[in-house]
């Protein structure tokens, strides 16, 4: 091919983490299956008018019974590490008490047929399926939730640990609490006070403290633990340092929807919560003990960031910012979220300089309008290309420093993408839903070209 290796450009650091992800119930289906208990998912999917066209996660990819051929697909895409999700009410069907053997032997099997494949496991505790039976006590506005979750990760970590290194606690906290807690637009379908909110992310967080104390008793070897937030990403409309200024205030900022980074890490990673939470929150913030907040600020290993769009924002001298409206006419996913591949640069840099701490991207990828093709090829160059932008900001974040350790992109498969459905395709790999069929999408050929050449070649001109 013949194309110019720039060497200050060309590589990324020898034993960076190539990956794919995804979640649990997005994928596994058999959602009542040899034992399984609901979760407030299989609940809310139920409420018409909540998804999409109806769909549900009943069958999904009927990962459960094919997880086999799936990663088959990781082996054959040679992704070194896949990150996916135990189902909590899956290994305890009323979310404490009784364990359901069958699921504990579903990741068992999992985790036994990744290692025979050469990939390596990485397991995240919680991605959304909160037990319904324990919604029923409250949910996470129980104050026991975090002591319910602590029991449930010692359970799946007594099982899994002598093969399982990399842990994360729980996935996107702003998503389930916004969406699921406020707007009322996904599982358990709740619209709560402010106060309300702040004290289920409060539970949340003293839950993942309690996870990462667990992982840190009961691994059977020395594990790595994180937890795996949205990165709530702003980039700066231009060079100048009023407006990266502007895009680090934004970042750093606490709404009252808490679609925030700092609400939930400053907690973690420096035992307080945000000044700016304290002074806007008032009487609306949860009380708590120094004892709690200790719990919640355990030493963890990484910080996992779920990266897919965000705002660009310009210096204001009122406000601190102002976020620029994204044009009508700008580079949109299907899901119609603008692209921003500068949210891989701007986002992981103020993370690291926040929190100096070693940074994954857990989650990053493009819903996309695929199908496949009459000759039986699925072709999907915008993927392809989102790729190339987004992991060259990447690429340049570990030029300029920022300890960026992995890359896991979302996703192996088309999956229930929540509220939309089925109606929204991110995989790797396509998923014909009527028949099941996996069909490998032309990116996939791309991104393991890309990590057999550990990232160069994004130093080809296109
Ligand atoms: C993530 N946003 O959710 C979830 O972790 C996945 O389960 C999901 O399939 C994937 O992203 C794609 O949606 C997000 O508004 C939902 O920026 C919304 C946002 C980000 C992530």
């Amino acid at each position: 091919m013949g194309f110019v290796m720039v060497e200050q450009e060309s590589e990324f650091p020898a034993g960076f983490t190539w990956g794919v992800a995804t979640s649990a119930f997005q994928i596994e289906g058999a959602a009542a299956e040899e034992g399984k208990g609901p979760s407030v998912w299989d609940n809310f999917c139920t409420i018409p008018h909540k998804v999409r066209g109806g769909d549900t996660g009943a069958v999904t990819c009927d990962h459960y019974h094919r997880y086999r051929e799936d990663v088959g697909l990781l082996a054959e895409l040679e992704v070194p590490a896949y990150r996916f999700s135990v189902s909590w009410p899956r290994v305890l069907p009323e979310g404490k008490g009784a364990i359901n053997p069958a699921g504990l032997d579903f990741y068992d099997a999992l985790v036994d047929e990744l290692l025979a494949k050469g990939v390596e496991p990485w397991v995240t505790l919680f991605h959304w399926d909160f037990p319904q039976r324990l919604q029923e006590q409250g949910g996470w506005l129980n104050p026991a939730s975090p002591e319910w979750f602590a029991d449930y990760v010692r359970i799946v970590v007594e099982r899994l640990s002598d093969r399982v290194r990399h842990w994360f606690t729980i996935n996107e906290p702003q998503c389930f609490i916004r969406f699921g807690h406020g707007d009322a637009i996904n599982a358990p379908g709740l619209s709560l006070s402010l106060a309300d909110r702040l004290l289920a992310s409060h539970h949340v967080m003293l839950a993942h403290g309690r996870a990462v104390q667990m992982i840190r008793e009961f691994c059977k070897q020395p594990a790595l633990v994180g937890w795996a937030p949205v990165g709530v990403a702003a980039v700066p409309a231009s060079s100048s340092a009023a407006d990266i200024a502007a895009a680090n205030t934004a970042m750093a900022e606490v709404p009252e929807i808490l679609w925030t980074n700092t609400w939930f890490n400053d907690p973690v990673f420096f035992g307080r919560y945000p000044e700016e939470a304290e002074r806007k929150f008032g009487t609306s913030m949860p009380r708590y003990t120094a004892d709690e907040m200790r719990t919640i600020a355990q030493p963890v290993d990484f910080l996992g960031l779920n990266i897919y769009t965000g705002t660009v924002v310009e210096a204001d001298s009122s406000n601190g910012y102002r976020a620029l409206p994204f044009p009508a006419a700008g580079m949109r996913s299907a899901f119609d979220w603008p692209l921003i591949p500068e949210t891989l640069y701007w986002c992981p840099k103020f993370h690291a300089e926040r929190y100096k701490v070693p940074l994954y991207i857990t989650e990053n990828g493009m819903a996309n309008i695929d199908w496949v093709d009459l000759d039986g090829q699925v072709r999907d160059p915008q993927r392809i290309d989102y790729l190339k932008r987004y992991l060259r900001e990447v690429r340049r974040a570990i030029n300029e420093g920022v300890d960026l350790r992995g890359y896991f992109l979302w996703s192996l498969l088309d999956n229930f993408e929540w509220s939309e459905g089925f109606s929204k395709r991110f995989g790797l790999v396509h998923v014909d839903f009527a028949t099941q069929q996996r069909t490998i999408k032309e990116s996939a050929y791309w991104y393991r070209e890309l990590i057999r050449t550990n990232g160069s070649l994004l130093n080809k001109p296109q």
